[in-house]
């Protein structure tokens, strides 16, 4: 695997960063997660504007344009000969001191990985996944924003940690008010009826990539879509209910809190969401060829 760090490449056993980076001494630093499909990268505009954006929010200045940071994904990708692939960009606030003042830290670095994808097992697709509300409150946005998608993840990993020790296979985290707010690396949606319902951005979810291209793709089967804040009881009560994330795309729930959701397995609506999105996924996206 060829790694690409401040515009070189390096094998993997030689891509590595300073211990004094502040990306892994503070989290300080944004990424973006994007996939590749039959050698396009999906939705690859919509991965560099967020990470711009994201940066904006932390005061970090990426050292190159969107347009030569778009040409550089492109390149790595390239360089892997990636056709179905996982691409992880990362932005640290680069080599500073060991006080945590950013200023102190000389130039952002640039980090792609271009790498194969780790997939879902099919039977997830087909049976669900088991789902739990944690203790963790998600982040309050005049914390840390969670629309910001920044290398400090330690809110989204104890959340993780409390559903795997109860024995689930994801978390889902409210906000400060008890509204629901997302999952640890995905966003949430329930179907009610014939209205496909998502919790709003200020809720406390990320402004996810997945999320918009199936809010898409909801419109076009004619779903009504409503982004509204809903509360446990709205889940439980839910018709069907599934996660949306780029490594998962759109990932069933049989059962929130052990109340099981629908049919307890993938409900008709999430199924017909997943086949328009993986048409999706194979008709548009960046040409890496
Ligand atoms: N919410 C959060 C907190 C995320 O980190 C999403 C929603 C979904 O956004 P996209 O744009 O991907 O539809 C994310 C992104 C993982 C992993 O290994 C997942 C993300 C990031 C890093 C790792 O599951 N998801």
């Amino acid at each position: 695997m060829k790694i690409y760090i401040n515009g070189k490449y390096y094998d993997e056993n030689n891509a590595t960063v300073s211990v004094f980076d502040h990306g892994l001494l503070y989290g300080d630093g944004v990424f973006e997660g994007i996939r590749a499909y039959v050698g396009r990268v999906f939705k690859l505009k919509e991965h560099i504007e967020r990470l711009y954006y994201s940066a904006k929010a932390i005061l970090l200045t990426i050292p190159m344009t969107p347009a030569e940071m778009t040409e550089a994904v492109i390149d790595t990708c390239r360089q892997n000969n990636i056709i179905d692939g996982y691409i992880r960009l990362v932005v640290t606030r680069g080599i500073g001191t060991l006080g945590l003042d950013p200023v102190k830290c000389s130039k952002p670095s640039v980090i792609i990985i271009a790498d194969k994808i780790q997939l879902y097992p099919q039977t997830v697709y087909e049976e669900g996944m088991k789902i739990v509300t944690v203790p963790t409150t998600r982040n309050f946005h005049n914390s840390l924003n969670p629309a910001i998608k920044s290398l400090n993840y330690l809110n989204n990993i104890l959340a993780k940690i409390e559903a795997t020790n109860a024995g689930a296979e994801e978390a889902i985290m409210l906000n400060s008010e008890g509204f629901v707010a997302e999952c640890t690396g995905d966003n949430i949606f329930i179907i009610k009826n014939n209205d496909l319902l998502t919790p709003p951005l200020y809720a406390g979810a990320l402004r996810g990539v997945t999320r918009l291209a199936v809010i898409e793709v909801g419109k076009q089967i004619g779903l009504n879509i409503i982004e509204t804040n809903l509360t446990r009881y709205d889940l439980y009560n839910a018709d069907e209910s599934f996660l949306t994330g780029t490594a998962a795309e759109i990932v069933p729930v049989n059962a929130i809190d052990g109340r099981i959701i629908g049919e307890g397995k993938c409900g008709p609506i999430t199924k017909k969401l997943l086949e328009q999105f993986h048409i999706l996924t194979k008709q548009s996206g960046e040409p890496i060829y």
